[in-house]
């Protein structure tokens, strides 16, 4: 499609939870376990917005940066299949308000300027393999992985040389702001 971009929101994972992410997953996953998601591609994503015109993109930037609400903490405290996408995640076992009321925001700034939102409720993730083969196992959730979470990113997925890279374009931090700083 011309001039269009695919976008997605998004929440980073900090640079030591990233790391002790990877070398868990390499601890007890099998070689062939699936298509594993590159380090610097890990994420949990707020809500997809799929291919946006630099218009669209501007008035969902707009609407971002309007959100005023508190940071939250993640715990990342449990992992899993989903069968039907073959997909493996990690989760939060309990996603705090604040996670859902910030996606569940963004996807509906979306839906509102007519991205398309799945209506399955949103299930907070980080995806760690994709085409997992049919035979993976999860392993013990023994971790728990806490992070504060104090912005959100607008990534752009980019396809080159055989790879996708998740490109941020732009970071919203959160927090109330008050009139003067406005
Ligand atoms: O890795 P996760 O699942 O968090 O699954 C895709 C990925 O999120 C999701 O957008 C993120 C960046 O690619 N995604 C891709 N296509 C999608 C679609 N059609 C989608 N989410 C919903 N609908």
């Amino acid at each position: 499609m011309a001039d269009t971009r695919r976008l997605f929101f998004a929440l980073e994972m900090p640079d030591d939870v990233q790391r002790q992410i990877v070398q868990w997953r390499a601890e007890n996953f099998p070689d062939d376990a699936g298509r594993p998601v590159a380090a610097a591609n890990l994420h949990l994503t707020l809500a997809f917005l799929g291919e946006v015109s630099a218009e669209k993109q501007k008035a969902l930037c707009q609407l971002a940066g309007r959100i005023q609400q508190q940071g939250f903490t993640i715990t990342l405290d449990d992992a899993g299949l989903w069968a039907r996408s073959r997909v493996v995640w990690l989760g939060p076992r309990h996603a705090s308000l604040g996670l859902i009321q910030l996606a569940n925001m963004l996807r509906a700034q979306a839906a509102r300027n007519g991205c398309y939102q799945s209506p399955q409720p949103y299930h907070p993730h980080v995806t760690l393999y994709r085409n997992a083969s049919q035979t993976v196992a999860i392993p013990q959730p023994n971790f728990r992985w806490q992070f504060k979470v104090e912005e959100f990113v607008l990534y752009e997925s980019v396809f080159e040389k055989g790879r996708t890279r998740y490109r941020p374009l732009q970071r919203w931090p959160l927090g109330i702001r008050t009139s003067k700083e406005e």
